[in-house]
């Protein structure tokens, strides 16, 4: 079986390759995003067994999403190309280094996923289970459906991995607070941003965060900080720095490649340390490509940049 398995919504992506902006481009380039898919092509890229799967709609759109998630190894044996809704897009721009998401998802295929199509062999046969925030902000049924699998997975030994993915463009903070609180609460790796602890606990003094972090069960991973992430393991926390980003290009999908590469040092079975290194270097790799996942690694580029070997033009 796979050793991670993930899933949630893949979206199509459309977005201008200027900067003008979704107004006034007169053509929009077609990309996929979706935060649990991300973190799947980065574990695929680093040679884990990977599956993701999820409702698209049964579209052309669709079509294209599971396929270049075929392509890139992930197992999508268990997705589904569904005929109820289509696949979900969204749209994002970036005017004088402010970007903006715009999601048309409401009716999606996969906002209608329910508890009973969730596969209890194929969960159980991995190691980690990786969900996301964003799948109860989709629906009351795709919320039932999160936390059957968190049931299904804990049940049977797998660790569950946490992103809560905190996306205020689809419910409030209260509704966020209520729902992702209790799956915070069964996570064994709990990877939030410092932002939305503040949304979660009301607070981001890592003092008073590590007093509350600390009475959960697992193990918190704190992004977010000025140059470095933050890890909480029994108790003690500490600083681990950002490696340096030559040029930004796009933020978006930081986050979920910053969880490939810490569940990949997870998996590798390093210090937690070591994995949450990695993770900030695959953070810091993403953020220097366009598009959600396209800027992440192979193994061999990450040996390449951890072993300070150069780029070699021909
Ligand atoms: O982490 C990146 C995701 O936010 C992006 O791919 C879109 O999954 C997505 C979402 O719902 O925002």
């Amino acid at each position: 079986g796979p050793e991670v398995v993930t899933f949630g919504e893949t979206m199509a992506l459309f977005m201008p390759s200027s900067s003008k902006g979704i107004e006034h481009a007169a053509s929009l380039e077609k990309l996929f995003g979706g935060a649990e898919s991300n973190v799947a092509i980065g574990l695929a890229r680093l040679g884990h067994r990977v599956g993701w799967f999820g409702r698209l709609g049964n579209d052309p759109l669709g079509r294209f999403i599971l396929k270049k998630l075929r392509g890139e190894g992930v197992d999508v044996s268990r997705a589904a190309l569904s005929a109820n809704g289509p696949t979900g897009l969204m749209m994002r721009e970036s005017i004088a280094g402010k970007s903006s998401v715009y999601y048309y998802r409401k009716l999606s295929a996969m906002s209608a996923m329910q508890p009973d199509e969730l596969d209890a062999e194929y969960i159980g046969s991995a190691t980690i289970l990786h969900v996301t925030g964003i799948t109860p902000a989709l629906s009351e049924s795709c919320r039932l459906t999160l936390l059957e699998a968190v049931r299904i997975a804990r049940s049977r030994g797998v660790k569950i991995c946490f992103d809560p993915n905190i996306r205020l463009k689809l419910w409030s903070a209260d509704e966020a607070r209520a729902a992702l609180l209790p799956i915070a609460e069964q996570a064994d790796y709990f990877l939030p941003g410092l932002d939305e602890l503040k949304l979660l606990y009301g607070t981001d003094d890592l003092g008073a965060l590590s007093g509350m972090l600390g009475k959960l069960p697992g193990v918190s991973v704190i992004k977010g900080g000025a140059d470095v992430t933050y890890l909480l393991e029994n108790g003690r926390l500490t600083e681990i720095p950002y490696f340096k980003a030559k040029q930004v290009v796009d933020t978006v999908g930081a986050g979920d490649a910053f969880c490939a590469g810490f569940l990949s040092g997870v998996l590798k079975r390093k210090p937690l340390g070591e994995a949450v290194r990695l993770g900030n270097l695959l953070g810091s790799l993403a953020v220097q490509a366009y598009g959600d996942w396209e800027g992440l690694p192979t193994s061999e580029e990450v040996e390449a940049v951890l072993g300070g070997k150069g780029h070699v033009e021909r």
